[in-house]
């Protein structure tokens, strides 16, 4: 009798002890996730990184309390693939992503997995608000009817977006697969043939005087709200943006579904139109920087980063999110507009010490500001792990407990205690895309040369460096961060071995 009450006892023992370790494995809370994603945000943009001419207060508490890196990167230097692989964890050359006209189809095909879906299956409320340059509908797209397939097709529960960037027609909002007031008999056409003006509405290149801001040929179609876009655009009148309201209806539209969403873990993907062109700041942040437009912009910006977490502060709900605040590719100057962003730069360098920006193979092409914060859960830290933004997607199914099956992410790695600040350690190379494939293994840098019969692009009328050569390029980036000394010719077999990694990501598929 003793020994069967000390058995029971010892079973009763064990059993609580198996599921206390259970317990402990299992993700006890899924929590909010917030993406902030800027536009052409540069590594040297904001204070926290040693920005000269703005300051950005709400950015730098987020580093304050959380962790700051020094070598997260966007996987591309443009704007449409770096979101393509962020929101699908595939690179974006395995899709031929580009940057898209304002009328392109939907790009993420409605059968491919993305961080959204992903959550969705989780438990999640999802959204979009801002800037999706990702394409809409089949490639026959009706801006008068429903605007499918969308964000929704591809998990989102909600969306509020600007349909490219702010530098394209149409120059209207969308909510949930709708242009947002588009009155019946107003019906909206554009067209991306620069041989085709379509409407009476006045462009750039017949009208420069009615302009705020200069702008180059290819930006010099249909002008709205003074400022002559990409394209043009018939119609539309009802609907069409005042690119000043920005800050502020974005940031409406997020604290509204943070406030409906309070009852179960969401996932919101806040993408700025900051610091993108054309920048037209509202006129309260006009002079918050000695930059001009550019810098009120990212003053801008800091505000409605600011205002979101003030948002889930007040809703009790900080300690319950973990927020990556990162940029889709690195900066540049003149993107179109002459709006003095050269003239009055100042000291400021937007790459910080880094060669290159936005379109560049060199680090500033990719390497970002990029934080991460969530009370409670995430120390203070500096961390130097090299790793990029395609590693999101399986860092965020750990966190969540969701395992991806095999057509799932196919190029991303968790590296979720990365992200936490548990670790600076990352196990695999990683991958740059910009007009050529690049390739970083720890101190080592290779950019892959350019075919001889593609011209090169070296964007210095951006002021911007592109990057590509005909020859093959080796940066080490330990004794050279700026990558000034090409070593190829004198480090043969690393060129072959590194070049060789870039041939086996792309055989993958
Ligand atoms: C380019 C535009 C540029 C910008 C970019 C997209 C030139 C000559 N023009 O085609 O102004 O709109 O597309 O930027 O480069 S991104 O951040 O959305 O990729
Ligand atoms: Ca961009």
């Amino acid at each position: 009798m003793r020994l069967i009450k000390s058995y029971k006892t010892l079973f009763l023992l064990l059993g609580s002890f198996v599921l206390l370790t259970c317990k402990k494995d299992k993700p006890t809370v899924k929590p909010n996730i917030v993406i902030f994603y800027v536009d052409d945000l540069g590594y040297g943009d904001v204070s926290c990184y040693g920005a000269i001419g703005v300051k950005t207060p709400n950015i730098d508490k987020l580093a304050k309390n959380g962790v700051r890196f020094t070598d997260a990167h966007s996987s591309a230097a443009t704007c449409t693939p770096s979101r393509y692989t962020l929101l699908t964890g595939r690179y974006a050359f395995r899709q031929q992503a580009e940057i898209l006209p304002g009328d392109a189809p939907l790009l993420i095909r409605p059968e491919t997995p993305t961080i959204a879906s992903m959550l969705k299956s989780e438990g999640y409320k999802t959204a979009v608000i801002g800037k999706w340059h990702l394409g809409l509908g089949n490639g026959d797209i009706n801006w008068n009817k429903a605007l499918k397939p969308g964000p929704h097709e591809i998990g989102f529960d909600y969306s509020f977006l600007l349909p490219a960037t702010g530098d394209r027609v149409p120059a209207v909002y969308t909510e949930n697969g709708k242009v947002v007031n588009l009155s019946k008999n107003d019906s909206l056409e554009v067209s991306y043939k620069t041989t085709d003006t379509i409407g009476a509405r006045p462009t750039g290149w017949k009208h420069p005087e009615l302009l705020r801001y200069a702008a180059d040929e290819q930006h010099s179609g249909t002008i709205i709200n003074g400022v002559s876009r990409i394209g043009t655009m018939k119609g539309g009148y009802s609907a069409e943006w005042k690119d000043e309201d920005f800050p502020d209806i974005l940031t409406g539209k997020a604290k509204n579904f943070i406030q409906s969403s309070k009852e179960q873990p969401f996932f919101l993907y806040f993408s700025f139109h900051d610091i993108h062109v054309p920048r037209l700041p509202h006129p309260r942040f006009e002079g918050a920087s000695s930059m001009g437009p550019r810098g009120d912009a990212i003053a801008q910006m800091d505000w409605v980063t600011g205002e979101i977490v003030k948002e889930l502060e007040k809703l009790k709900l900080a300690d319950k999110t973990l927020i990556i605040f990162t940029s889709d590719n690195g900066p540049v100057l003149n993107d179109g507009y002459e709006d003095f962003a050269i003239e009055k730069l100042g000291d400021h360098k937007p790459s910080g010490i880094y060669r290159g920006g936005k379109y560049s193979a060199f680090e500033g092409g990719t390497r970002v500001p990029t934080i991460t914060y969530w009370p409670g859960k995430i120390k203070t830290s500096e961390n130097n792990a090299l790793w990029s933004q395609v590693d999101i997607y399986a860092s965020l199914a750990k966190l969540v407990g969701h395992t991806p099956n095999s057509n799932e992410a196919e190029d991303s790695n968790d590296i979720l205690n990365v992200i936490l600040g548990k670790s600076n350690q990352t196990s695999h190379p990683m991958l740059e895309e910009s007009f050529v494939l690049s390739i970083r293994d720890g101190k080592w840098k290779y950019i892959q040369p350019m075919d001889k019969d593609r011209v090169l692009n070296d964007y210095t009328n951006k002021g911007i460096e592109g990057g590509a050569s005909h020859d093959p390029q080796l940066y080490n980036l330990e004794t050279d961060p700026e990558e000034r000394i090409n070593v190829a010719s004198s480090n043969r077999e690393q060129v072959e071995k590194m070049d060789q990694m870039i041939q086996e990501i792309i055989d993958k598929e």
